[in-house]
């Protein structure tokens, strides 16, 4: 079941002045810092909120790391803004992506990925979600 909000992706281009802007405009200061090479982004994870499931939501700042990253290709087309939307399930990410994908929709990878904080993920194509790049997550 997917059973929150885990995050919300936010492409930008200067990373740590945008976690300022965050904290400082916000005041959201409970933040995560990792780079994803395979993703191609530094990104930061602000905490919001702890959620019913005993789960958090965040907000996900992308900045990207390479050229030919997602991120990269996605900010050159769009400018700053929010990227994607990311659910987080209560159980195995796989068993969800496979339910989705036998609904018509397009999972982007065979099996999950890595994650921030450790955690599996997976995405599906927006073209098949109504224009929105929707991500799944099985927190660590
Ligand atoms: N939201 C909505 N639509 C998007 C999109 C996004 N973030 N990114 C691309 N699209 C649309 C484009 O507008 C384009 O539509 P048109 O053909 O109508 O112009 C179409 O999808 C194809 O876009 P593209 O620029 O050619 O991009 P690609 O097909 O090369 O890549 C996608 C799109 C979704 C496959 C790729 O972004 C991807 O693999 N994303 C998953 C990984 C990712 O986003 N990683 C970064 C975040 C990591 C994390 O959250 O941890
Ligand atoms: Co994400």
């Amino acid at each position: 079941m997917l059973t929150r909000i885990d995050h919300i992706g936010i492409a930008c281009h200067d990373l740590d002045a945008t976690v300022a802007f965050y904290r400082e405009t916000y005041g959201f200061t409970d933040v995560h810092i990792e780079v994803n090479e395979e993703q191609g982004v530094r990104e930061a994870m602000l905490k919001i909120n702890e959620t019913g499931d005993g789960a958090a939501s965040y907000l996900q700042l992308l900045e990207p790391t390479r050229e030919d990253s997602t991120v990269a290709k996605w900010l050159a087309k769009n400018g700053e803004g929010v990227h994607h939307i990311a659910f987080g399930t209560d159980g195995d990410v796989q068993d969800e992506a496979d339910g989705i994908a036998a609904k018509g929709v397009r999972v982007l990878y065979d099996s999950p990925r890595r994650g921030s904080m450790g955690s599996r993920i997976t995405f599906l194509h927006p073209k098949d979600a109504h224009g929105v790049l929707t991500e799944l997550v099985q927190k660590a």
